[in-house]
């Protein structure tokens, strides 16, 4: 093991005087818990348990994956900024009730991902850049956001908020958090009043379910505790071993094989109960799927596996049959619902003839899938039953009614606000939204379309994404930003060497022309960065504190235990920094109208911002109240659960799942809407033949910024990995290791080949997001026109062998991970 990391064969044990934090993950919305030791460089604790700050007997063999083994990814050496050397070590906490010490091979790789100079990290932003000359150079903050507040202003005076466009981040975690996120909407909205907003993963400023908020039900309605008490457990769209790895593995996997049984007993008496069973939607056989039934048995596994785009139809299927079969809950109906009328007439009007030839789901599973999640168990117990949905039905065919027929499905079965039930979410990011109000309407403008064709927007702004390669239709999106970009360094360039004021001039004089003013904001120089006029670098996780939730709405303090590199700043700091020019600009000319509106930044610390945004989240699921840092800081890596209905002896009391005993939710109806005309024109034309589905994979977070650093992750994925179906590649004539390119009319890729039997013939899987092939360059520009969200999981192309890189083919491991 000890070669995955820097080749240290040693790693030092924590002295009983090590400085201690907690945090949380800075990756996925499972929010697992974390300890951080810090301690001098040149001295280390002994391995009995007086000598050493775990208190563990080293002497003995730890296990791993609990907390008390420390791999050499959970140590590195870091300099702070007074050139002080410290060993730091960021391991899995067994008192977190979350994860128990466990930890994906994420998490649990995060030392290797704190700025280091002598290291992989040791690119990352230290200073703000300027654009000067055909280069990207070194400058002060002060000569960075001068130049910023100028040209936004001058925008802003000339052609209105509009012309200020933005994507950020809007998550909790690393690169997130209440404090981040409420500084980024204090700026945009209340400062400048721009619709032209978007959210790090979309081309607009929208919830990812606005059809579960029109129902009434919070997006993460329930807690971890249910997935162990729940009878059936319906995943949709979602691979949650590899994407929510510690909530199934530590809170679903247990009830599949049974292990929860007493728990459900002593909880849940005087009703039958047996180890869980679970569905899974997925037109992939996916690593859950064999997981699954690895432990639970083949018998108690139900792989749904239907044509991609289909999902309506199947729910509304399912919905139709238990209906007829009488399995609903009609006191839930009556007395939680309104507007059933509706739903029986649209969902359970889906013809089933139509739904079978639609999904390629046959009837008899459809009736298994239908007893699994409504059947009683007896004439006086209903199926407790959880129902899960992420990405696949979210970036699906339709949003808006991809969610709403899940919806539908809960309240008809009455699975909300009870033990071992809910609907919701699982979660992508960890959460933590608090901004005043979107100034745009419903559906909010597409963003990206408008910096593609050019329009209202004329800076854009973007921070902690790589929208290059994330957001849809990614190679018109990049070609866009080269070509707008250069109109502003041209001007820039003929007026080099020259004032302020003739800078600021020459800019505006290219946004007039159709140019674009782009400011990347990162800790890393991505892809997007590279056409970026002015480069601003952010403080990471652990680098300032910051407060989030997670799935079952936990919220944390994440502690600061380490300086950022460089200048750097926390992403809050940045905004008021420039918050703050602006002010100064408007002040100078007696505007004190507009001058008011960039007012209020002059936050000292992290929780002056933290307190400050408890009131963007009033009533909504993460209402935190008087909760402060030292609460948080005393309730450690378990936190305590939103929203927060009071504060009793000095500490917040939670909620443990929502609606138990309030809660009026209204059923959205909806139909399978048929395929949208991109996606008809590439299945009707003869080049594109191969459906291309796309998503993640366990080792790899997001766009790679954190992995590209860590050898053994770049390593085992040098380039983009596709999936072809053996017959596939029989056809194509390839073989695993193979390079292909996949086309259509948005664009071009090329992956790596892995022949495996996972999607059904004439489908194909590519890894979402890589620097050095993004799946996005293939995604067409529909997005669904209520709610401006794009069908990202969906498109067609063609592909060709292209030949080896021999290397590769040699040094990579092709063993399937969906064998059971
Ligand atoms: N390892 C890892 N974990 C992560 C992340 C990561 O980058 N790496 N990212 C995090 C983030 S931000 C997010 S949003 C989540 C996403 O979490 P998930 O949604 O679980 O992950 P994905 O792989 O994007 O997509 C899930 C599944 O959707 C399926 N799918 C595709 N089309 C359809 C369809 O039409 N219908 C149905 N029912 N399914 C379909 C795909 O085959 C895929 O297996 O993961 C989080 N966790
Ligand atoms: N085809 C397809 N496209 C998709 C999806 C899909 O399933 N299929 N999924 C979508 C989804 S759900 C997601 S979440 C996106 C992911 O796409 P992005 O959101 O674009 O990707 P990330 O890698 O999460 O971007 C995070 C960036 O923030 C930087 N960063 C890290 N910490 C900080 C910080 O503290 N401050 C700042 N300022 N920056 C920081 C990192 O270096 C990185 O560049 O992709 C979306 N696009
Ligand atoms: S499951 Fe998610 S939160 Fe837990 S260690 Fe892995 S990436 Fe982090
Ligand atoms: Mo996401």
């Amino acid at each position: 093991m000890s070669t995955i990391s820097h080749g240290e064969d040693r790693v030092p044990v924590p002295p009983t005087d090590a400085q201690q934090f907690t945090t949380v993950c800075s990756y996925c919305i499972v929010g697992c818990g974390y300890n951080v030791y810090k301690w001098p460089l040149g001295t280390e604790g002994g391995p009995k348990p007086h000598q050493n700050a775990l208190h563990t007997d080293f002497t003995k063999q730890q296990p791993e994956r609990t907390g008390t083994w420390i791999s050499p990814a959970m140590h590195n050496v870091i300099t702070e900024r007074n050139g002080r050397k410290y060993n730091l070590v960021v391991l899995p906490d067994h008192d977190c009730v979350v994860n128990k010490g466990n930890h994906s091979v994420r998490g649990g790789t995060h030392a290797d991902v704190l700025y280091a100079p002598d290291r992989p990290t040791a690119d990352r932003l230290t200073t703000p850049l300027l654009y000067r000359g055909g280069q990207q150079l070194p400058t002060t903050w002060d000569d960075a956001l001068t130049l910023g507040a100028r040209i936004i202003k001058a925008s802003l005076d000339k052609w209105g908020p509009d012309a200020i466009a933005m994507k950020f981040f809007d998550h909790g975690g690393g690169g997130g958090g209440f404090e981040n996120n409420w500084a980024v909407g204090k700026f945009f909205f209340t400062g400048i009043g721009t619709q032209m907003a978007s959210i790090h993963n979309r081309p607009a400023y929208n919830s990812e379910v606005f059809a579960s908020g029109d129902a009434g039900i919070a997006a993460l309605p329930s807690a971890y505790l249910d997935a162990e008490l729940a009878d059936t457990i319906l995943l949709i769209g979602a691979n949650s071993y590899e994407t929510q790895s510690v909530y199934f593995l530590e809170h679903m996997v247990p009830n599949l094989s049974g292990g929860t049984l007493a728990q459900k007993n002593a909880s849940l008496p005087g009703e039958p109960h047996a180890a869980g069973k679970i569905i899974i939607v997925d037109p992939r056989r996916t690593s859950t799927v064999a997981v699954a039934e690895a432990a639970a048995g083949k018998q108690n596994v139900l792989h749904l596996q239907l044509n991609n785009g289909t999902d309506i139809a199947l729910l509304n299927s399912l919905s139709r049959l238990i209906y007829e079969q009488g399995w609903h809950d009609s006191a839930f109906i009556e007395r939680r619902t309104e507007n059933f009328a509706a739903c029986k007439a649209k969902n359970l009007a889906q013809d089933l003839d139509e739904a079978i030839r639609l999904t390629g789901i046959s009837r008899e599973q459809m009736m298994t899938a239908a007893e699994w999640i409504a059947k009683p168990k007896s004439p006086t117990h209903r199926r407790r039953t959880l129902l899960l949905y992420e990405k696949g039905l979210i970036w699906g065919l339709k949003n808006y009614e991809n969610v709403a027929s899940v919806v539908d499905l809960a309240l008809l079965t009455g699975n909300l606000g009870k033990p071992g039930t809910g609907c919701g979410r699982l979660g992508g990011h960890q959460e933590g939204y608090s901004r005043p109000s979107y100034p745009g309407k419903r559906p909010p403008v597409n963003v990206d379309e408008v910096a593609i064709k050019g329009g209202a927007s004329k800076v854009f702004w973007v921070a902690g994404c790589n929208p290059a390669g994330g957001t849809l239709n990614a190679q018109q999106f990049r070609l866009a930003l080269a070509r707008r970009t250069a109109l502003v360094n041209q001007a820039l360039d003929a007026a080099g060497g020259g004032t302020l004021e003739e800078r600021v001039q020459a800019v505006l004089g290219a946004l007039e022309q159709g140019g674009l003013f782009l400011i990347v904001q990162d800790i890393y120089p991505i892809d997007t960065a590279r056409y970026a006029h002015l480069v601003l670098p952010a403080a990471q996780w652990g680098e300032m504190n910051l407060t989030s939730i997670n799935g079952e709405r936990r919220l944390r303090l994440y502690q600061k235990f380490m300086d950022a590199p460089g200048v750097a700043e926390p992403d809050w700091k940045i905004m008021a920094m420039m918050a703050q020019k602006i002010q100064a600009l408007y002040q100078a000319e007696g505007n004190s109208e507009k001058a008011a509106r960039f007012s209020g930044f002059d936050w000292r610390t992290d929780e002056e911002v933290f307190r400050a945004a408890a009131a963007g989240v009033k009533g909504a699921q993460e209402d935190y109240g008087e909760t402060t840092y030292a609460m948080l800081a005393q309730l450690k890596t378990n936190g305590v659960q939103t929203p927060v209905k009071e504060i009793t002896n000095g500490l917040p009391v939670g909620t443990t799942r929502l609606f138990e005993d309030a809660g009026k939710f209204t059923f959205i109806p909806a139909s399978w809407p048929g395929f949208p005309p991109q996606l008809q024109q590439l299945m009707s034309d003869a080049r594109y033949p191969f459906w291309v589905n796309n998503g993640r994979s366990n080792h790899g977070w997001q766009t790679l910024y954190d992995d590209l650093r860590k050898p053994y992750v770049i390593g085992r994925e040098p380039l983009p990995h596709v999936e072809i179906h053996p017959q596939d590649a029989a056809t194509l004539e390839v073989e695993n290791g193979d390079l292909v390119e996949l086309f259509n009319p948005y664009g071009t890729v090329t992956a790596l080949v892995v022949v495996v039997e996972s999607n059904q013939t004439g489908h194909v899987f590519m890894l979402f997001e890589h620097p050095k092939g993004w799946a996005n360059s293939l995604t067409t520009d529909y997005v669904d026109p209520d709610t401006t969200i794009p069908y990202y999981k969906g498109t067609k192309a063609g592909i060709r062998k292209i030949g080896t890189l021999p290397e590769l083919k040699e040094q990579l491991s092709f063993i399937p991970t969906n064998r059971t």
